[in-house]
């Protein structure tokens, strides 16, 4: 039997959509998909050979001509070469502006049909979506696409409100790989990184953009630092670290604060964390959390975007407005202190991740929508 063929691009560099596409590839491969990712570079988490993923870069030529170099064009370019060439059945792109756009620009340009799939996660709707410039031509890749996801329910309603698109997407929430992301056994870094055994581990990953809010996580961990002892561990780099640092002396926690920078493996620092903070003003999903409650760690995040539809508020973390510096230590204090709470915390997130965030259940949900395209050909 033929095996269907997935074109897949996504910007490969750090990030949680990168993350999904590529977690999503190889679990694809492993069920006997031909992948073909069509990127500027080899995806950061495709670490070894897979033998039915390939991989095609698009490449930049630099013509003194245009002021510009026009990626997105070459992107198109690509995309329509390998279409016609593999023969690709699903083009999967994730990120309508400009994934989207160039996909359709280069099924135009081929005789072979096609599918496109487009993969909501956030960023360009609810950063790229307010410049009206460039509404109207998300708008385009959205309608333009043959089916539409999104990473949580409230991604669709904000794609609705700020766009006024009106056609079907559906929500695939976002998932880990549960081989790589489960409660390790990790005491010894613990040691290698000077923590103590009574001192409580907070930690926060992300990109440091202004929408993660990290100085809102120093100006927590510096209240609940004053409450018990504690570490806490900053994971990522981007525009906002120096400022971040600069906090952190001001503050004086510079013996308190581990700055790591950006971190492969970093299921093994969640496995000795006690307490996840993500509290972004913009978050359609935060696949951090998720990675940290399979492994055990319960969060506090803020009440926006998709954070609601990942943690439940007294459930297997809290819930708690965004810059309320007050009730985020509070909640971190009360959580920390209470051995018997913080167990029960942890049990609950590892069952939502088995019961909403199962990769088998998410994987299938992907594969659903490409079946119901493939018989439509
Ligand atoms: O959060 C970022 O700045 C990175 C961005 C990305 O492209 O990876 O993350 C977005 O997609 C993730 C995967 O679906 C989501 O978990 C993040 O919540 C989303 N970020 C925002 O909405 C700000």
């Amino acid at each position: 039997m033929k095996r269907t063929k997935i074109g897949i691009t996504c910007y490969p560099t750090v990030g949680g959509s990168g993350v999904i596409a590529t977690e999503l590839a190889k679990l694809l491969a492993e069920r006997g998909y031909e992948i073909h990712f069509i990127t500027s570079s080899v995806p950061f988490r495709l670490k070894r050979i897979y033998p039915n993923i390939y991989y095609h870069e698009v490449e930049m030529n630099h013509y003194a001509v245009f002021q510009y170099p026009p990626y997105d064009l070459a992107l198109a370019n690509k995309m329509a070469e390998v279409i016609n060439r593999e023969q690709i059945d699903i083009l999967h792109v994730h990120y309508a502006m400009p994934h989207a756009i160039c996909a359709i620009l280069a099924k135009q340009m081929v005789e072979h049909d096609v599918k496109i799939v487009t993969t909501l996660h956030g960023t360009d709707i609810t950063v790229l979506g307010v410049d009206s410039s460039f509404k109207n031509m998300i708008r385009f890749g959205i309608e333009q696409s043959d089916r539409v996801t999104a990473v949580s329910h409230s991604l669709v309603e904000q794609t609705k409100d700020m766009l006024q698109v009106n056609r079907e997407m559906d929500v695939i929430y976002n998932f880990v790989d549960e081989r790589e992301y489960r409660q390790r056994n990790e005491a010894h870094l613990k040691e290698e990184y000077g923590i103590e055994d009574d001192d409580h581990v907070i930690i926060h990953i992300s990109n440091f953009r202004q929408v993660k809010r990290v100085p809102d996580v120093i100006h927590s961990f510096h209240q609940i630092a004053s409450h018990t002892k504690a570490k806490l561990l900053l994971v990522g780099d981007g525009p906002e670290y120096s400022k971040v640092c600069q906090l952190v002396s001001e503050l004086g926690l510079r013996d308190r604060v581990l700055f790591l920078g950006k971190q492969e493996n970093v299921s093994e620092l969640l496995s000795i964390s006690d307490l996840k903070l993500l509290l972004s003003e913009k978050e359609s999903f935060g696949l951090v959390l998720l990675e940290a409650m399979a492994c055990g760690v319960p969060c506090i995040g803020t009440d926006i975007g998709g954070i609601p539809e990942v943690i439940m508020d007294e459930y297997n973390g809290f819930i708690c407005p965004v810059g309320d510096v007050d009730t985020i230590a509070s909640r971190a204090i009360t959580l920390l202190t209470n051995p018997e709470k913080w167990q029960m915390f942890s049990e609950n997130g590892l069952k939502r991740v088995r019961t909403e965030f199962q990769s088998e259940t998410i994987v299938k949900q992907y594969e659903d929508i490409y079946n119901d395209l493939l018989v439509q050909r």
